[in-house]
């Protein structure tokens, strides 16, 4: 392993995307996610999201000079197109927007609409925890997921976060895919030459399968708890997808026409106000919430997102932790 202190790796990282074409807007907030990503323990959505960023831009499959277009959709609703762009730029236009609006309706969604999209999920409904709000973000993927039953990639790995901001303490986040692990979980796995764990994906012949490369040849993902995250799956590629006039993970897919590239679709974020809800004071019913997030932990449970706070503060001290391989490719990338 190479370690690298968080200045060190946001360089190589905004170098590499400098140099690959990206401007200044993108490499800001590409950098910050895929630093972010590193440094909170989530390797899949991390330093080596550098490589399929700058492999996506090579491809043609991003705009690295595209400039977000903010539309007022209605009045609870921000449109935002990200005119082929990654998404994280049109996310960064649309926030005030969508925060002015929750304050203002109590409730107020984000559109990002014609977005390429990388990136874990958490940095946005942090930012919404930020001012106080509730945040619910999701998205659909590349079609490389089977629904519960079913044989065929018909759905994507659609990440689903949500937020609810705490006094006084880091704020209550989760962050998951819908399949029963990120892909880049089973890329990570597969780049290493290591198996994965039975309940993950299929083969090209519908058995269950612990080579991560079976999955890539011709196999399938599968969702996380059955029918149960299938249709939560269903639900996100419906409410991320034609609901917002965008993309399924399937037509994603024939987009990109073997390329490799990110996924392009749009993205739903949605906003709540906890002190529009209700009638008087909000603080006891803040208690309330306080008291069984508490109770959490002296159960014997943990809280999710704990894990990555701790990895967030000890990468602030120590640096990062990155394989040699992936190393020796993102410095290939920067000099080359
Ligand atoms: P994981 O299965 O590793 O975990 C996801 C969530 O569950 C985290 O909030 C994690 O907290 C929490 N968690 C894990 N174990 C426990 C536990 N024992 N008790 C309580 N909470 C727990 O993540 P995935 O592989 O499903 O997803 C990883 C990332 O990939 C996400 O950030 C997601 O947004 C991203 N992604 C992005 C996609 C895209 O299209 N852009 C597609 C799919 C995924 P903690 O972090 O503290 O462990
Ligand atoms: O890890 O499933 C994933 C993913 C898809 C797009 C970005 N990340």
């Amino acid at each position: 392993m190479i370690q690298l202190s968080l200045a060190d790796a946001r360089t190589l990282v905004a170098t590499i995307l400098a140099n690959a074409g990206f401007s200044e807007g993108h490499v800001r907030t590409l950098t910050d996610t895929i630093v972010a990503g590193e440094r909170d323990g989530c390797t899949s959505h991390g330093l080596y999201r550098t490589l399929v960023c700058a492999h996506s831009l090579r491809t043609g499959k991003v705009d690295g000079n595209a400039l977000p277009r903010v539309h007022d959709q209605a009045p609870a609703i921000v449109r935002v197109d990200a005119c082929g762009g990654y998404s994280l730029l049109a996310f960064e236009a649309g926030l005030p927007h969508l925060i002015e609006k929750a304050r203002h309706n109590g409730i107020a969604a984000m559109a990002i609409n014609h977005c390429v999209h990388f990136s874990a999920l958490w940095p946005e409904v942090e930012r919404l925890t930020d001012a106080g709000l509730v945040g619910l973000a999701c998205n659909p993927s590349h079609a490389w997921v089977a629904p519960s039953g079913g044989r065929v990639p018909l759905l994507g790995t659609n990440p689903f976060a949500f937020g609810w901001p705490r006094p006084d303490k880091p704020p209550y986040v989760f962050d998951f895919a819908t399949s029963a692990v990120a892909r880049g979980e089973i890329e990570l796995r597969r780049r290493a030459g290591e198996s994965i764990p039975e309940g993950w994906g299929i083969d090209a012949a519908g058995n269950a399968t612990t080579d991560p490369q079976a999955i890539v040849d011709g196999g399938a993902m599968l969702t996380f708890g059955d029918h149960k995250g299938s249709a939560l799956s269903t639900m996100i590629e419906l409410i991320a997808g034609p609901l917002i006039g965008d993309l399924t993970s399937l037509e994603s897919l024939r987009h990109d026409g073997g390329a490799g590239g990110s996924p392009y679709h749009g993205e739903l974020v949605l906003a709540l106000d906890p002190s529009r809800f209700i009638s008087g004071d909000p603080a006891p019913h803040a208690a309330r919430a306080e008291a069984l997030l508490d109770a959490f932990v002296p159960s014997g449970a943990r809280l999710p997102s704990q894990r990555r706070y701790e990895a967030r503060a000890r990468s602030r001290v120590e640096g990062v932790r990155i394989p040699e391989q992936l190393h020796a490719e993102l410095v290939a990338l920067r000099d080359d």
